[in-house]
C-alpha cells in the first residue's frame, strides 16, 4: 500500500468508525464529524505534538473541539492514536459511565483538553491556553523551551454565530496570539438547516479585521492543502491564523450536504452506503492494523520523541535553574499553601470597602506568588483588580501580568477556564456582580470542568447607588449559588476578605467567586479561620438565644449594630457571618446546628439582594425580590428597608408571629 492508499484507508476508518459509534448509540451528530475527519487526519499525523502514554505532558500542544457535537470525531481520533480510548469505550459512546459521554469533558476522558460543546466557548478557552502559552513562556526567560507549543481548535458555523466567538477572536487579534491556529469546517449547514437562513457575513473579512490570518482550503477532502495551511500558519510571526476549510456535511451518507445529516445516526443502510462510497469494506468497528500502525508511526512517534527530548531538556535546566525549577513545579501544581504561613493582622482602620480589600490582598499576593496573573473586563479601578507597579500582560510585554481583557466578561471568563486548563497559572477575572450574567455559561463551564477559576466580582447589591437598577444585581447571587460546584463568598470585613482569597487561591477544583462591596465595611469581629466552614457565630448571645440573624457581607455589620439595640429591648440574638452557602453545606449536620443554635422558626436571615434560597435556611428572610433604584446609596438602602430600625422591626415581628 503506498502512502496515498494508507492516508485515504486511515480516513474511510475515521469515518466509518464515527459512523458505527453513532449508530451504536442510536444518538450523536454525524455531521460535522464526516466531514472534518482529513482536518483532524492531517492535524494528528503531520502537526499535532502530544503523547499518548502521557496525555497531561505540559509541552504538548492543545486542541480544542470547540464545536463539542462532532465528539465522535475526538473519540474516534484519541483511539487510532493511542489514548486510552479503547474500542469498547467507542461501542459504549453516549452512555451512562462510559468514558465517552455526549460532549467532551475534560478530565474524564484521556487526550480531552478541553470541556466543550455549548458553542463558541471553545474558540475563547483555546485563547486562554494560547495566552497561558505565551505568559509561561516569558516567565522563565532562562528557558523558553519550557512552555512553547501551538494551541488549535476546530469550530463550525455555529461557534461563528456565537458572540462569544467574535469577543475572543477580537482579544486573540488585539494580543497577536500566533501560535493559535484555529480551523473553520465551513460546511453551510447548521442545525436547522443552510446557514443563510441566519448567517450572510463574510467572515474571512471578519477575522481580517480583527487581525487574524486567513487561509482557505476549497476542498475539504484535500489532505495536502490543509497540510499546507497549516505549515503556512504556524510559520505566522504576530497573528493568529483561521483556516476555512469547505467541507461537505455528512459527507458519504445520502443525505450529505443537508441539515438531515447534522445530529441523526446514518442507520445501517445509509451507513453502508456510506462506506461503500468510501471503498471501505472492513466490518463494523473493525479498524485495520494499518491505521494503528500509521498513526503509531507518525503521531505517537513524534510525540514521544518530543517528550522525551524535553523531559531530557527540562533536567538539564532545572538543575542549572534550581529557583526557576521550584517555581514552575509550584506553578504545575497550583500549589500556593506556602505563601499562606500567616494569618494577616488586621486593625479597625482597615475599615475598607471588600473591593479595596480584595485589591489589597490581591497586590501583596501578586508579589509573592509569580504565577498568578488576571485582570478585568474594564473596570480594574472599580473592582481594584489593577496591580500598583505591575507589568501588562501585551504581546511586548508577555511576562507582564495584569491582564486588560477588554469589555468582553463571556470571552475573559471563558478564556480564564482556557488558562486553567492549560495549567501553570492561577488567575482571576472581574467585573460589577450584576455583570456576571453575562459570564454564566462560562463560570459554569469552569464548575463542570473542575477548574479552579477566581471571580472578583464587586458592586454587590443595591447600595451601587446612583447607577440605579441595571447595575444592581438583586437575583444574581442566587444564580450563581445555584451552580453546582462553585463556592460564592460574600465576605464581611477586610479579615474575611483576605481569607476568602486564601479559600480562592488553594481551591484546586473548584471555581469561586468573591462578592465584594463597593461601599466600606468595618472591621467586625471576624475569624479568618472560620471563613472556610462557611459560617460562623461572629457576635454571641449575651445569655441565651432568642433569635439568630443569619448575614453576609456589608449586612453582618447591620445585624451586629440591631443585635445591641435588640438586647436593649430584651431580645437575646446572635449574629452568624454566612460567607459562603457551599462551604457550609460540607459542614457535618452537627456543626451547622451548633451556629444557628436555635429552631429555623427563630432564624432571621438578612441579605440585600434576592430572598431566593435562604428560607432552607431561616424562616423569616429580609432581602430584595424587586429591582433596586436610582438614587445615592444611603437613601436607596433606606427606601429598601436596610437599616437598622428595619432590621429591629423585622425581628420583632418575626418573633411575634
Ligand atoms: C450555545 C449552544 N447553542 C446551541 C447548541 C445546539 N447545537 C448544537 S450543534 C448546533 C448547530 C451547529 O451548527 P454547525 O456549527 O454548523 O455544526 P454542523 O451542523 O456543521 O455540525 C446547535 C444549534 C449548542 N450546542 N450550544
Amino acid at each position: 500500500m503506498n502512502d496515498k492508499e494508507l492516508q485515504q484507508l486511515s480516513i474511510n476508518a475515521i469515518r466509518a468508525t464515527v459512523i458505527d459509534t453513532i449508530n451504536k448509540a442510536k444518538s450523536g451528530h454525524p455531521g460535522m464529524a464526516l466531514g472534518s475527519a482529513p482536518i483532524m487526519y492531517a492535524l494528528f499525523t503531520r502537526h499535532l505534538v502530544a503523547d499518548p502514554n502521557d496525555p497531561m505532558w505540559f509541552n504538548r500542544d492543545r486542541f480544542v473541539l470547540s464545536a463539542g457535537h462532532a465528539s465522535s470525531l475526538l473519540y474516534t481520533m484519541l483511539h487510532v492514536a493511542g489514548y486510552k480510548v479503547s474500542l469498547e469505550d467507542l461501542k459504549s459512546f453516549r452512555q451512562l459511565g462510559s468514558l465517552t459521554p455526549g460532549h467532551p469533558e475534560f478530565k474524564h476522558t484521556a487526550g480531552v483538553d478541553a470541556t466543550s460543546g455549548p458553542l463558541g466557548q471553545g474558540i475563547a478557552q483555546a485563547v486562554g491556553m494560547a495566552m497561558a502559552e505565551r505568559a509561561i513562556k516569558a516567565q522563565y526567560p532562562q528557558g523558553k523551551f519550557v512552555c512553547d507549543h501551538y494551541t488549535y481548535a476546530l469550530c463550525g458555523d455555529g461557534c461563528l454565530q456565537e458572540g462569544i466567538s467574535q469577543e475572543a477572536i477580537s482579544l486573540a487579534g488585539h494580543q497577536k496570539l500566533n501560535k493559535l491556529i484555529l480551523f473553520y469546517d465551513s460546511n453551510a449547514i447548521t442545525l436547522d438547516g443552510k446557514l443563510d437562513l441566519s448567517f450572510s457575513e463574510n467572515v474571512k473579512l471578519r477575522f481580517k479585521a480583527s487581525g487574524w490570518n486567513v487561509l482557505e482550503v476549497k476542498d475539504g477532502n484535500d489532505v495536502e492543502a490543509i497540510d499546507e495551511a497549516i505549515c503556512k500558519a504556524k510559520t505566522s510571526k504576530s497573528k493568529p491564523t483561521l483556516i476555512i476549510v469547505q467541507t461537505v456535511i455528512g459527507y458519504g451518507s445520502a443525505k450529505q450536504g443537508t441539515n438531515k445529516v447534522h445530529g441523526s445516526p446514518l442507520g445501517d443502510e445509509d451507513g453502508a452506503n456510506a462506506k461503500a462510497f468510501y471503498g471501505y469494506k472492513a466490518q463494523p468497528f473493525e479498524i485495520p492494523s494499518e491505521v494503528y500502525k500509521h498513526f503509531e508511526d507518525t503521531f505517537a512517534k513524534r510525540g514521544k520523541e518530543a517528550h522525551k527530548q524535553y523531559e531530557e531538556a527540562l533536567k538539564v535546566w532545572k538543575e542549572a535553574h534550581s529557583g526557576a525549577a521550584k517555581k514552575l513545579e509550584k506553578a504545575l501544581a497550583g500549589d500556593v499553601s506556602s505563601y499562606f504561613k500567616k494569618e494577616p493582622k488586621f486593625a479597625s482602620d482597615d475599615a475598607l470597602a471588600s473591593r479595596n480589600s480584595s485589591g489589597k490582598c490581591l497586590n501583596e499576593l501578586y508579589n509573592k506568588i509569580p504565577f498568578l496573573m488576571g485582570g478585568s473586563a474594564d473596570v480594574a479601578g472599580s473592582v481594584m483588580t489593577k496591580i500598583d507597579g505591575g507589568i501588562d500582560f501585551t504581546p511586548r510585554t508577555a511576562k507582564g501580568r495584569n491582564i486588560n481583557w477588554g469589555i468582553r466578561e463571556f470571552a475573559m471568563a471563558s478564556a480564564q477556564n482556557g488558562m486553567l486548563l492549560h495549567g501553570g497559572v492561577k488567575t482571576y477575572v472581574g467585573c460589577f456582580l450584576v455583570f456576571a450574567d453575562y459570564m454564566k455559561a462560562a463560570v459554569r463551564m469552569a464548575a463542570l470542568s473542575k477548574l479552579p477559576a477566581i471571580y472578583l466580582f464587586s458592586h454587590d447589591s443595591i447600595a451601587v447607588g446612583e447607577d440605579g437598577p441595571t447595575h444592581q444585581p438583586i437575583e444574581t447571587l442566587a444564580m450563581l449559588r445555584s451552580i453546582p460546584n462553585c463556592n460564592v463568598i460574600r465576605p464581611c470585613d477586610s479579615r474575611e476578605t483576605f481569607a476568602a482569597w486564601e479559600r480562592a487561591l488553594q481551591s484546586k477544583e473548584t471555581p469561586t467567586a468573591l462578592i465584594l462591596s463597593r461601599q466600606n465595611l468595618p472591621i467586625l469581629g471576624s475569624k479568618y479561620k472560620e471563613v472556610a466552614k462557611g459560617a460562623y457565630v461572629i457576635s454571641k448571645e449575651a445569655k441565651r438565644i432568642d433569635a439568630t440573624l443569619v448575614a453576609t457581607g456589608s449586612e453582618v455589620g447591620l445585624a451586629i449594630e440591631a443585635q445591641k439595640e435588640l438586647l436593649e429591648k430584651g431580645i437575646d440574638v446572635r449574629v452568624v457571618s454566612m460567607p459562603s452557602w457551599f462551604d457550609f453545606e460540607n459542614q457535618s449536620e452537627e456543626y451547622k446546628n451548633e451556629v444557628f443554635g436555635i429552631c429555623r422558626c427563630k432564624r432571621f436571615a438578612i441579605e440585600m439582594l434576592s430572598t431566593f434560597g435562604w428560607h432552607k435556611y431561616a424562616a423569616h428572610v429580609m432581602g430584595i425580590d424587586t429591582f433596586g433604584a436610582s438614587a445615592p446609596a444611603k437613601e436607596v438602602i433606606k427606601a429598601f428597608h436596610f437599616t437598622k430600625d428595619d432590621v429591629v422591626k423585622f425581628v420583632l415581628e418575626g418573633l411575634a408571629e
